[in-house]
């Protein structure tokens, strides 16, 4: 069963420790179109800000009839939702979740059945979808139930994966006759080996959040309704320290994934030095010497 706003909404305020989460109820039904903070209506998404400073932008998807399948419209929203979370200078992390049943089923394959190679290519169908991987606060996929195909794809977009216990992930696509588009193929395999990434390619087959976690896909994994105030937990965390040098680390971790080692190693070298350019670097060694916790200005 997908887990209604409401229901969200207890699990995140009953599993919060000794903080008080800031996580208003949702005002309408799951299927209602629903403001952030910016303003902007989504019809696929739940969208707020939350953790007792507000930092956080949490993005549920909630398009529960068709197990979160990402059509255009979802990923169109999500875009403009990421948008909003990147130009608000109060969010310093976003965490993506779905329901407890699926996370994301996939690309709408009701959206894909009927649609020709032409059309796909001179459309760039479904390029936007690039967008997750482009922001530039670090962003954490809160899993529970199937991450499959894009599904999985999206979750692998993120920065952190953490998983319910009951996570499934997999790249079936081969079972419809196609392949990985959203950077399965390449992804999975730099996460979790050659050998597992080619079995689950070619066969379809899916693995538990358990195996996921052995694998290197996933960092950590808890009881299904713990997970959501779990990566609120770790968002929160982030979010308290600088936002510009978060926004450096992330740059210099995504170079070992795209560079050679010498050429992430440069890069790496030349983010450490341009954080002697910011004040939160004066700021957290200042502090470290003064014995206090540092103030960050994420200047
Ligand atoms: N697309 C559209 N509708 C879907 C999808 C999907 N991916 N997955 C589930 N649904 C719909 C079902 O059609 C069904 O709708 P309806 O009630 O109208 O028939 C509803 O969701 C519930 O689904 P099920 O009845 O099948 O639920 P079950 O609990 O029996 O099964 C499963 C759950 C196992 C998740 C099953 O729904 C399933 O196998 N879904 C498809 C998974 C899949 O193959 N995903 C890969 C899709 S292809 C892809 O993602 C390519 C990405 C390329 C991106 C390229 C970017 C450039």
């Amino acid at each position: 069963m997908a887990a209604s706003p409401r229901a969200l909404f207890r699990l995140v305020v009953a599993s919060a420790r000794s903080r008080v989460l800031l996580l208003p109820p949702p005002a309408r039904p799951l299927l209602g179109a629903r403001a952030c903070s910016t303003g902007a209506q989504f019809h696929y998404l739940a969208v707020q800000k939350t953790g007792t400073q507000q930092n956080v932008g949490l993005i549920q998807l909630n398009r529960p009839q068709a197990l979160n399948a990402l059509c255009e419209g979802l990923m169109e929203e999500l875009r403009r939702a990421l948008e909003a979370m990147e130009n608000d200078p109060q969010v310093g992390a976003i965490v993506i979740t779905g329901s407890q049943k699926a996370f994301a089923a996939g690309a709408d394959i009701k959206e894909m059945q009927n649609k020709g190679f032409q059309e796909c290519y001179s459309s760039g169908f479904l390029s936007g979808w690039d967008k997750v991987s482009t922001v530039r606060k670090p962003v954490i996929a809160a899993v529970n139930g199937y991450a499959l195909g894009g599904g999985c794809e999206l979750a692998m977009m993120c920065d952190i994966i953490y998983a319910g216990e009951k996570a499934q992930f997999g790249q079936p696509e081969i079972l419809l006759g196609t392949i990985p588009g959203a950077g399965g193929t390449q992804r999975l395999t730099r996460a979790v080996g050659k050998s597992l990434a080619m079995e689950m390619v070619l066969t379809g087959d899916r693995i538990s959040a358990a195996e996921a976690k052995e694998a290197g896909l996933v960092s950590k994994v808890f009881p299904v309704d713990k997970l959501l105030n779990a990566a609120i937990a770790c968002a929160e965390k982030i979010a308290s320290n600088s936002k510009l040098v978060a926004a450096m680390a992330k740059e210099s971790v995504n170079a070992a994934f795209e560079t050679t080692l010498a050429e992430g190693t440069r890069t790496e070298k030349r983010l450490f030095y341009a954080t002697f350019a910011t004040d939160d670097r004066r700021e957290g060694m200042t502090a470290f010497v003064e014995k206090r916790k540092a103030k960050f200005t994420d200047s």
